[in-house]
């Protein structure tokens, strides 16, 4: 996968990406990040990027023309408009849809992306209906730019990527992947200050080891996010545990 990152900082990404599992995913060619600058796509004397909002409020807007110069560039360098024809153009932006799990997955099929870091007040409209293909939020929180964001995308669908995680299918089992949270996890010391590890996992017994965590997978879901029970592929027996945990959460008064 191929993902173009226009910004007016640059410099704050190379730092994560040239670590851990987004720098291997580099060193084996599965990912290419390519950074572009949008003060570099301006074309008067002092490189402005933004103004204040027509009819006032305060506040600066990015100004449109750096933007679409740069966007046109990157499909000037792909040498074939076809190239770029259909490649998602994606606004970082508090207003756009929620990024979910399967928003990574969507984005992980794509050969190509583009993420657009908005910054102050936003960007002007025009880049928005004209340019923009897609707008995604990370959540429902103000940042001062879109910048991290594209980093949390980059790090979510990357790690989506073939042969990526080490582990086989380490990323089916993940939390949201599966619509259920994880439950527990434990490695040595087996007793760590008199906290002792369930004797479960260390029994040897594979099937008894898959239906406990099942089971912790559930009971944490139920606990913390009820609310993906509604959505989560259930068996029967995972129904008549979370009967089991509603019955004892009425009977302890919960
Ligand atoms: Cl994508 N950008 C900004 N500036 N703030 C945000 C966001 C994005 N997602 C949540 N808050």
């Amino acid at each position: 996968m191929n993902i173009h990152i226009l910004t007016l900082f640059p410099d704050m990404f190379p730092a994560y990406l040239n670590e851990s599992i987004l720098k291997k995913a580099q060193a084996m060619g599965q990912l290419t990040v390519r950074l572009h600058n949008i003060r570099d796509y301006t074309t008067d004397k002092h490189h402005v990027t933004d103004e204040p909002p027509f009819g006032g409020g305060g506040g600066m807007v990015l100004k449109p023309e750096p933007i679409f110069t740069a966007v046109e560039s990157l499909v000037a360098d792909l040498q074939s408009q076809q190239e770029m024809e259909g490649v998602p153009v994606i606004l970082m932006s508090p207003q756009g849809r929620p990024f979910t799990q399967t928003i990574a997955q969507e984005l992980a099929g794509q050969e190509r992306l583009v993420l657009l870091c908005g910054r102050y007040e936003g960007v002007d409209e025009r880049v928005r209906e004209h340019l923009v293909t897609d707008e995604i939020s990370i959540g429902d929180y103000v940042l001062t730019g879109g910048e991290l964001a594209a980093l949390v995308i980059v790090d979510a669908v990357t790690r989506l990527l073939p042969g990526v995680l080490g582990a086989e299918g380490a990323a089916e089992m993940d939390s949201h992947a599966t619509g259920l949270l994880e439950g527990p996890h434990f490695t040595k010391p087996a007793d760590f200050r008199g906290w002792v590890v369930p004797d479960v996992l260390r029994s040897g017994h594979a099937a008894n080891v898959a239906r406990w965590r099942r089971e912790e997978s559930l009971r944490r879901t139920w606990q913390r996010r009820p609310d993906m029970l509604l959505t989560a592929v259930l068996t029967e027996e995972d129904r008549w545990f979370l009967g089991q945990l509603a019955q004892e959460s009425v009977a302890i008064g919960d």
